[in-house]
């Protein structure tokens, strides 16, 4: 643009071109320094966010990451059974030592303020098959349970007065078999146990409810004392009150 112009305003032109060129390689520089600058920064977080992560449960840190909530305080281990009865899922069971029929040994769960087991899942079948195995000496020393079809020959109902589920039943391959040998009322109460130890928890049968057996109760297990109730404090650990 300035070629048609006198020297002067070449002169001028020229001046100006190299100002102008002067200025944009200064502004250059300076974008260049800027952006080193920031390319410092940058690498300074970086390395500063891989060495100083603040640690879970950090209270004053306000980069904390997201910590994982406090271990959940298991209700379960936290619920006792007295003397005599022992825990498991939440519930106590207490297996006799005595013998009696199956109506005296439910008498006696109630007078302890139980009743006679109900087996609610196979875990507990599993629980309770393994701990009966170990107590008894032979066959003969079955276990009560709290199953019986007193009311309505073949219709089994748990002593909560709920039918048997089918599909959470244990009983041996021939049973129940209302065996009415001895007895023409036939076998209307449920009892457990297999000394050698049951063919897939299969271990339940009917027989004479006169018959006088050791027995399981079970009650839910109790809250524990107040002296020994866990809280929450307020980082998510557990404290005594
Ligand atoms: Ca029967
Ligand atoms: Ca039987």
């Amino acid at each position: 643009t300035c070629s048609h112009f006198f020297s002067f305003t070449e002169c001028c032109c020229f001046l100006q071109s190299a100002f102008d060129k002067i200025r944009t390689n200064q502004t250059l520089q300076t974008l260049k320094e800027e952006n080193e600058a920031l390319r410092r920064n940058l690498s300074d977080i970086k390395t500063g966010s891989t060495t100083s992560t603040p640690a879970c449960g950090c209270p004053k840190c306000p980069t904390c990451p997201t910590c994982p909530p406090p271990p959940a305080v298991q209700s379960l281990t936290c619920l006792t059974c007295e003397a005599g009865w022992e825990p498991h899922g939440g519930n106590c069971y207490y297996f006799s030592t005595s013998k009696s029929s199956w109506t005296d040994s439910r008498r006696s769960c109630t007078d302890l303020g139980s009743d006679l087991v109900k087996i609610d899942s196979r875990e507990e079948q599993m629980f309770l098959e393994i701990r009966v195995r170990d107590l008894m000496e032979n066959d003969g020393e079955n276990f009560w349970i709290g199953l019986t079809d007193s009311k309505e020959e073949g219709k089994w109902l748990w002593v909560d007065g709920s039918p048997l589920n089918k599909s959470l039943s244990f009983w041996m391959p021939w049973e129940p078999d209302n065996t009415n040998i001895t007895n023409p009322g036939g076998e209307d109460c449920g009892g457990m146990g297999k000394k050698g130890g049951a063919d897939d928890l299969m271990c339940w049968f009917d027989q004479l409810c006169g018959l006088r057996r050791r027995s399981i109760c079970e009650k839910p297990a109790d809250l524990p004392k107040p002296k020994e109730r866990l809280s929450y404090g307020m980082s998510g650990w557990i404290n005594p009150l």
